[in-house]
C-alpha cells in the first residue's frame, strides 16, 4: 500500500502499555497527539483502535544515514576479513571513492529506486524520522541528484527526512593532491547553490586522516555559519582531531562517531549541548576496539542518541534496533539510554525535539505498537521485526491494529 492510501490513525488508542509498564491511551485528531494519559480519563471519541495491550514508544529516529548511493562495496568486505584496514582500502582506491563512482554513474530515479527499497526496512521496523546525507557525488550536480532523492524519499513515503550535505566527505579523485581548491568549491559553490534550492537542512564534514584537516573543517563550518545552516560532524571516528571541541564552539547538533573522543571534547560538547551520536554498527564492522568515552559522556551529561550509519563502506546496517541491542552489548548502553537514542535524543540530533522523539501533545502523530511484554525486550531481540503497527504522519503506515 503506498502512504497516501494507508489508514488515518484519527481517533482513540486504547489497551496501550508505555515504557514505564503503565496502562495508557493516545487520542489522534487531525493527524496529532491531542491526548495523552491514563485509559479512565481519556475523552469520548467515536472512533477506537484497540491496542491489544501493546507497548507504545514514540516513533523511532534514524539520525545519522548515507542511505542514497550507487552500488554496494562486498569486494572491500572481503578485502578487510583478509587483513585489509579501512584506511588501507580507502588509500588504494576503494573506499568512499568507489561509491563515488558508482553514484555519479546512476541516474536520480535509479538512486531513488535502491534507496527506496532500503528505506522500506527502516521504516518497517518504526522509523519515523531520518537523516539522509549526501556525500558520494563530490560535484554540485551529483550532489544535488543525491540530495534530490533524499527530498524525494521523504515526500513518496510519508517520512521526516532531514538532509544533510556531506560535500566534505572524500576529496575527489579530479581533485586529488588539491584538498584546499576542493574545500574552497564545497564552500564557495555547492554549499551555497544547494542551499538556494532548499537541499540543505544541515552541513556535514568528515574529519580525519583520510578525509579533512581540522582546518578545511572549520572553513566549512564559516561558509554553513554565514549561511545560517546548522552543522555535524563525523568526529574523532579513527583518531583525536580535536574536530569534536571545534564543532562544539560552532554549536554543532552533534558529533557523530566518537571513538577516540578525548575529556576536552567531552566537556565541550557537554558545554555546546551537543548529542554524541553513537554509531555501534561502523565499529562492529570495522572491528573496532577503541570504545567510544561512555562513561565520561553520562557523567557530563550529554544527551547519547545511537544510529545506524547506514552506509555500503562501514555500515550495511538496516536495523535501529540491531543498534540499540549493539549500543547495549558493545557499549555498555543501558536499555533506557538505548531506547532514548533511537527516539528523544535522536530528534535532537536532528533538531527536530519539538516535533518528533516523544508522544506529547500538538506533535504530529508517529508511534509505534510493539508486540512486547516488557521494554527491555526493545533492545534484547535482534534479528526480528516485533512491530504490530507503525502510526506515521498521523496514518497507520505500516501493519494494523
Ligand atoms: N564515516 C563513515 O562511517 C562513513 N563515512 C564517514 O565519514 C563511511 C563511508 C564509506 O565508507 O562509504
Ligand atoms: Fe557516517
Amino acid at each position: 500500500m503506498t502512504f497516501d492510501a494507508s489508514p488515518s490513525a484519527d481517533g482513540l488508542w486504547t489497551n496501550l502499555r508505555s515504557l514505564d509498564g503503565q496502562p495508557c491511551a493516545i487520542a489522534v485528531v487531525d493527524g496529532r497527539i491531542a491526548w495523552t494519559g491514563a485509559p479512565d480519563a481519556a475523552p469520548a471519541h467515536t472512533t477506537r483502535h484497540d491496542g491489544q495491550g501493546a507497548l507504545v514508544t514514540p516513533g523511532l529516529v534514524d539520525c545519522h544515514t548515507h542511505l542514497v548511493y550507487g552500488g554496494q562495496r562486498a569486494n572491500e568486505f572481503a578485502m578487510r576479513l583478509a587483513g585489509a584496514t579501512y584506511e588501507e582500502v580507502a588509500r588504494a582506491g576503494g573506499g568512499i571513492v568507489s561509491s563515488v563512482r558508482a553514484t555519479r554513474e546512476a541516474s536520480e530515479d535509479d538512486l531513488f529506486t535502491s534507496a527506496s527499497a532500503r528505506l522500506q526496512s527502516l521504516l518497517a521496523e518504526g522509523v519515523c524520522a531520518i537523516e539522509i546525507k549526501s556525500g558520494y557525488g563530490l560535484s554540485l550536480e551529483h550532489e544535488r541528484k543525491q540530495l534530490r532523492v533524499a527530498r524525494r524519499l521523504g515526500e513518496a513515503h510519508g517520512v521526516t527526512v532531514r538532509t544533510t550535505f556531506l560535500g566534505a566527505h572524500a576529496l575527489p579523485p579530479e581533485y586529488a593532491g588539491r584538498s584546499q581548491d576542493y574545500t574552497d568549491l564545497v564552500c564557495r559553490e555547492m554549499l551555497p547553490a544547494l542551499h538556494a534550492e532548499g537541499l540543505v537542512d544541515a552541513v556535514d564534514v568528515f574529519c580525519e586522516r583520510i578525509a579533512f584537516s581540522l582546518a578545511e573543517t572549520e572553513q566549512v563550518f564559516q561558509a554553513a555559519q554565514v549561511l545560517g545552516i546548522p552543522v555535524k560532524l563525523h568526529a574523532e571516528q579513527l583518531s583525536d582531531m580535536g574536530g569534536a571541541a571545534l564543532a562544539a564552539r560552532y554549536g554543532a547538533l552533534s558529533c557523530d562517531h566518537i571513538e577516540h573522543l578525548s575529556q576536552e571534547g567531552v566537556d565541550a560538547m557537554a558545554a555546546g549541548c551537543t548529542v554524541a551520536v553513537l554509531l555501534p554498527g561502523a565499529y562492529y564492522t570495522l572491528r573496532d576496539t577503541h570504545l567510544p568515552p561512555i562513561a565520561a559522556l553520562r557523567a557530563a551529561g550529554v544527551p547519547m542518541a545511537v544510529s545506524t550509519d547506514h552506509n555500503p563502506g562501514t555500515s550495511p546496517a538496516l536495523s535501529l534496533l540491531l543498534m540499540a541491542n549493539m549500543a547495549c552489548t558493545l557499549f555498555r548502553l543501558t536499555v533506557p539510554e538505548a531506547i532514548a537514542g533511537i527516539t528523544t535524543h535522536a530528534a535532537r540530533a536532528l533538531g527536530l525535539q519539538a516535533t518528533h522523539g516523544a508522544i506529547a501533545v500538538g506533535m504530529p502523530a508517529n508511534f509505534v505498537l510493539w508486540t512486547l511484554q516488557d521494554a527491555a525486550e526493545l533492545a534484547y531481540w535482534f534479528g526480528q521485526r516485533p512491530v504490530r503497527c507503525v502510526v506515521r504522519q498521523g496514518r497507520i503506515a505500516e501493519g494494523a491494529v
